[in-house]
């Protein structure tokens, strides 16, 4: 388990290119990388975490400029594998970043109630799938296909609209945090 203090539980950081987010279903369910890096900490630890009790989301992104963006999120919670860990978020939405997960302003955007999808597994909303196309390469609650995404091909890789207006470039990032927290 890792946490940054003050309850805050990391379910995905990155801060380098090392481990690679181009995974299995299996890996994602399982998660992969390490805790004194970049990891993804698994999505069945997530809805475990975050079943029957009310969690907030926390967002940060730190720029290659050093600054430091970030976005919150009041209600977060992961179903389980029968349901493709379907996301369940809510507001209000607070901060830097702007809301590019909940109410982006376009029905393909929008990622509550979307289904976990991964480079083997297509549960997207889109005639594509969106975890190969456009070389995302990452899993994701995408829909059809996103405005926040946070999983992409790092480093010399790159993906498009990592956080869509703020951030149209994932070359622009540094770091990625998502934390969770009971309410
Ligand atoms: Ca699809």
């Amino acid at each position: 388990m890792v946490t940054e203090g003050k309850g805050w539980t990391a379910i995905q950081k990155r801060v380098s290119g090392s481990v690679s987010f181009d995974r299995t279903w299996t890996d994602y369910k399982r998660g992969f990388g390490n805790s004194k890096g970049s990891y993804w900490i698994g999505n069945d630890v997530i809805q475990q975490l975050t079943r029957g009790r009310n969690s907030s989301l926390y967002v940060s992104i730190t720029l290659t400029n050093g600054t430091n963006l970030y976005e919150l999120y009041n209600q977060f919670s992961v179903a389980d594998e029968t349901n493709k860990y379907r996301l369940f978020l809510g507001g209000p939405a607070t901060g830097t970043l702007g809301d590019s997960m909940l109410h982006t302003g376009s029905s393909y955007g929008d990622l509550s109630g979307m289904y976990f999808t991964t480079p083997d597994r297509d549960n997207d909303r889109d005639k594509i799938h969106c975890a190969v196309e456009y070389r995302f390469r990452g899993g994701w609650w995408f829909n059809a296909c996103h405005r926040a995404f946070l999983n992409g091909q790092w480093s010399p890789g790159s993906w498009s609209d990592p956080w869509y207006p703020t951030l149209t470039d994932s070359k622009q990032i540094k770091e990625t945090l998502m934390m969770i927290k009971y309410n």
